[in-house]
């Protein structure tokens, strides 16, 4: 990990497990680079259980430790690892969710503190009552103790008050963190999942979908001659035509895959489960849907000449990055532009390249 670069790791733990990283790299023939033995460092350790799986998978599957599959691994899970350690809300989560632990167990310390001087101010008016008799002096020290304890009882109350106040003040930065947060991870124009989240999103798939030996697939959408629709209508009808997009393509995508907008009209959905074959399906049912969609000037009711899109598929292959697959996505999706536009084009159908290779 990278956090672990310069850390003050026991000399002889740290030369034990890269002796075990080194002796795992010759058993499949990995060369020991820097980047590689990072990667295999970071196993040996089993500080990452996403890249010991990942590791896992590849050689249960007999896969090659080639060139192609190290540098994937290494850009996939040592390099973003340090971003993802900078995950500042959090960090500020994780502080508010212990400070207010230790209020709750304020409140309860005092509660019980409460209690107990309850009951030992009747236990001692009891005995004060049993003695009235014959000494009034120890009557009255304790009946100012009674009302000390009582005021103290108050003032407990008040601060209990005040504690469930602040709780409740913790509460709410919680929430607008949270929503602070989802605002983060959301486009604020198509409503979809930005490309933070998305990226974050596929990295967790990822593994899912090697788990449990299923596919994943992605596709990726561009509005065809969208410029020139811009420049026809306005930018705020184009911006209404990208939110029907948006719209179709979440109403396409299942509970356990996502939509997000990845770049100014461009937006990717990604399927688990999904095949190439699959993910092709859902994207000529999107492609047909947004084709068939008939459009009206909202402000004049007028109508406006149909939209059509072209889409990319690619399918997940093993070990590989986000950045891998959706470059040879959108490489789908120029093809399907070069080849005529309002079509879907997978990574099976790239000219001049074998693209099961
Ligand atoms: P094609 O994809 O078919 O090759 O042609 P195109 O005209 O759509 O070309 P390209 O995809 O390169 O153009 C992107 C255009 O999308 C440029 C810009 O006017 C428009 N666009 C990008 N983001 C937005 C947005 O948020 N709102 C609107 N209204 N338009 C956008
Ligand atoms: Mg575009
Ligand atoms: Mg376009």
């Amino acid at each position: 990990m990278a956090g672990d670069l310069f850390g003050d790791m026991d000399v002889e733990y740290a030369t034990t497990v890269a002796d075990r990283a080194i002796r795992s790299m010759s058993q499949q023939s990995v060369p020991v680079t820097p980047g590689n033995f990072s990667v295999w460092f970071d196993y040996a350790m089993g500080t990452s259980p996403a890249l010991r799986k990942t590791i896992d998978v590849l050689i249960g599957n007999k896969r090659k430790f080639d060139a192609s599959i190290n540098r994937e691994l290494y850009a996939t899970f040592v390099k973003p690892q340090s971003e993802a350690e900078a995950d500042f809300p959090e960090q500020l989560r994780n502080v508010i969710s212990s400070a207010r632990e230790f209020l709750a167990t304020a409140i309860s310390d005092n509660r019980t503190q409460i209690e107990a001087l309850g009951q030992v101010a009747s236990e001692v008016t009891s005995q004060v009552t049993s003695q009235v008799q014959t000494n009034s002096d120890p009557r009255l020290i304790i009946e100012k103790l009674v009302a000390e304890l009582a005021r103290a009882t108050t003032r407990a109350a008040a601060l209990e008050t005040n504690f469930l106040a602040t709780t409740q003040e913790l509460d709410n930065i919680r929430d607008s963190l949270k929503a602070a947060e989802e605002r983060s991870n959301t486009d604020a124009l198509t409503g979809l999942a930005n490309r933070r989240l998305m990226d974050a999103f596929f990295r967790s798939a990822q593994i899912a979908a090697m788990e449990k030996d299923e596919p994943l697939s992605i596709l990726m959408i561009d509005i065809d001659h969208f410029k020139k629709f811009n420049d026809t209508y306005g930018h705020q009808v184009g911006d209404q035509v990208l939110r029907l997009v948006a719209k179709v393509l979440q109403d396409h995508v299942w509970e356990s895959g996502l939509a997000a907008r990845y770049g100014g009209e461009e937006l990717i959905a990604v399927l688990p489960g999904a095949n190439l074959a699959a993910c092709t399906e859902v994207a000529e049912r999107i492609r047909l849907r947004i084709s068939e969609a008939r459009l009206t000037r909202r402000t004049t009711g007028q109508a406006i000449t149909s939209i059509t899109v072209s889409i990319g598929v690619a399918q997940f292959r093993l070990a590989e990055s986000a950045e891998a697959m959706i470059e040879r996505c959108d490489r789908s999706l120029y093809q399907a532009k070069r080849s005529g536009r309002n079509r879907t084009v997978t990574e099976n159908d790239i000219e001049g390249e074998n693209a099961a290779a």
